[in-house]
């Protein structure tokens, strides 16, 4: 077993067994399953290629065996940073198929995140595309590289330079595959993080196959479906919920989108009937306001999954009316528990609840600031467990002890209420994250970065509300006796290799912070003096 994975307590794996969630299917088993079953229908397609279920199994065999020439072997991890490409899906199941491990992150991460990633999880490769929206990944390889010791290659896609080419690795050899069980972890997500960076994710097959076999049947996915992937694929939700993961278990269709752009997002729809596309709020709410402006035949869509973060009612009202097609609430997270509505609710409770639970054996409660279960109807902390809700977070063994109660439910850092019939409606955060349009940034990596400026005294960051995303990170600094002004700042944060969504969309100065009484940073005080200053 990896080390540093909390395996769930043997009575309860048991019992996740025995009522059939877990069934010991691998990703690289239920690919070959569906390349026999669906062989001739596209799986994937991006703007330069498309694969059939048969070429995809096959191509994935081939790099699969090109990576084992290699010397990446079973238990390795790889860190994966790459766009909406085919790409994606051929090194992602060839990873899976040899029992290496990717390691997920994101477009937009930089060297601030990517050593670490690399670093912590002592990965042997990264692999990256050479270069996606304006930015060339080969630059920021080197640099991470030179700080990594553990990592022996760098894998790219595209014009390789002195790196790997990806195209090279396809083998032809006959090789065999490390045996790899359903109870072995598949991959290491990112968790949004609210102190210090991201903590890595383990998700092993049989939970995660169980949490896209339920997706499945709550977003009705079958072999029909045409599923548009505009959001960074490497994202748990659109990877899982349903995600490209759910539509290849049902022998779907995958589009995937370079840009979220309704220019881009538009045509393809048009193009390909696509029938269902999950979107984070903000998106949702530019393609609303923007859809009258377009002329694109969008009447092949049937469902848009909108999650991520809080989708606001009145947003929520205009998406049948707009784009003639339901609406999906789904509020889930790297850690496990997914809530969705369901396609048959009434409208209240599409519009007004963030869903409930896919699972009948996950469990959730909501209890006070001392943990205490409330009755029904009242707010409270969200905590839960159950057959697809992790017991613990990859090698932090101290923040473990925080972030789960003894007996094992999550504690999701999210303010939420329970209806008499099970939905939660999400109400607020406890965790000190600012959540940008569904991306999260915690507050302290950022708050930590800005002290090491020599200008600043002190730095407390917070959300600040925001019509599109929901909110964006406003930083309140308290300087000492230096002059340095916002840009510098912002300068400052990206040369250190901050991904751009973290850098603070607003920088106030301050001579102090209101203080809790016990002395701490009051971000709720600091909260309403944003909103004040504002309002002004
Ligand atoms: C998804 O996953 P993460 O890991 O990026 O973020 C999880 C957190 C939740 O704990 C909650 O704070 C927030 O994101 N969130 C929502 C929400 N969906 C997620 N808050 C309010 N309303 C919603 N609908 O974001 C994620 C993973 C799988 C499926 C969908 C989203």
């Amino acid at each position: 077993m990896l080390k540093g994975f909390t395996p769930w307590p043997a009575d309860r794996a048991e019992f996740y067994r025995e009522t059939g969630c877990w069934v010991g299917l691998t990703f690289g088993q239920m690919l070959e399953d569906r390349a026999r079953q669906f062989a001739d229908n596209v799986a994937v397609i991006d703007d330069k290629r498309s694969l059939t279920y048969a070429q995809l199994n096959e191509r994935v065999d081939q790099l699969a065996t090109g990576l084992l020439l290699l010397g990446i072997q079973k238990e390795d991890r790889v860190v994966v940073q790459l766009p909406n490409v085919v790409g994606y899906v051929e090194i992602v199941f060839a990873l899976f198929k040899i029992g290496a491990l990717p390691v997920f992150s994101l477009p937009s991460h930089r060297s601030n995140e990517i050593r670490y990633f690399c670093e912590f999880a002592e990965a042997k490769a990264y692999i990256v595309m050479d270069h996606f929206g304006g930015f060339d990944y080969r630059g920021l390889a080197r640099e991470v590289q030179h700080a990594v010791h553990s990592l022996e290659h760098v894998i790219v896609l595209g014009e390789a330079q002195e790196f790997v080419s990806f195209d090279s690795l396809f083998s032809t050899q006959s090789t065999e595959f490390p045996e790899v069980r359903g109870s072995e972890v598949a991959f290491l997500q990112l968790s949004g993080g609210s102190t210090g960076i991201s903590k890595l994710i383990p998700r092993t097959h049989d939970e995660y196959m169980y949490t896209i076999k339920l997706s499945d049947e709550q977003c009705q996915v079958t072999e029909q479906t045409v599923f548009l992937v505009v959001l960074p694929v490497s994202h748990n939700y659109p990877m899982s919920s349903p995600g490209i993961l759910g539509v290849l278990y049902a022998g779907g269709k995958i589009v995937l989108s370079p840009s979220p752009s309704p220019d881009v997002a538009f045509p393809l729809i048009e193009k390909h009937r696509v029938t269902m596309v999950p979107l984070v709020p903000s998106l949702a709410l530019h393609w609303l306001d923007v859809k009258p402006n377009h002329t694109d035949d969008l009447s092949s869509l049937e469902v848009m999954l909108v999650g991520g973060s809080k989708f606001s009612a009145e947003a929520a009202k205009r998406v049948r009316p707009v784009f003639d097609c339901q609406l999906q609430q789904v509020f889930g997270m790297a850690e496990g528990l997914v809530n969705y509505t369901r396609l048959d609710d009434p409208d209240e409770i599409v519009i007004y609840t963030q869903g409930r639970p896919m699972s009948p054996y996950d469990e959730v409660k909501i209890v006070d600031n001392e943990d205490q279960e409330l009755p029904i109807g009242e707010t409270g902390h969200l905590l839960t467990r159950g057959p697809y809700t992790i017991q613990g977070y990859y090698k932090a063994p101290e923040h473990n002890e925080k972030a789960f109660t003894k007996d094992g439910f999550y504690r999701t850092g999210d303010i939420v209420r329970c209806t008499k019939d099970g939905y939660l409606i999400v109400e607020g955060r406890a965790k000190d994250q600012i959540n940008r349009g569904g991306e999260k940034i915690a507050a302290e990596e950022v708050e930590n970065m800005l002290l090491a400026h020599p200008a600043v005294h002190d730095a407390a960051i917070v959300g600040m509300p925001d019509y599109y995303m929901g909110e964006k990170s406003c930083a309140f600094i308290i300087l000492r006796n230096a002059d340095v002004t916002k840009r510098q700042l912002k300068s400052f944060l990206r040369e250190r290799g901050l991904a751009t969504y973290k850098i603070p969309d607003e920088i106030l100065f301050a001579e102090q912070f209101p203080l809790t009484h016990l002395g701490k940073v009051s971000k709720k005080d600091l909260r309403l003096l944003l909103e004040q200053q504002l309002q002004r």
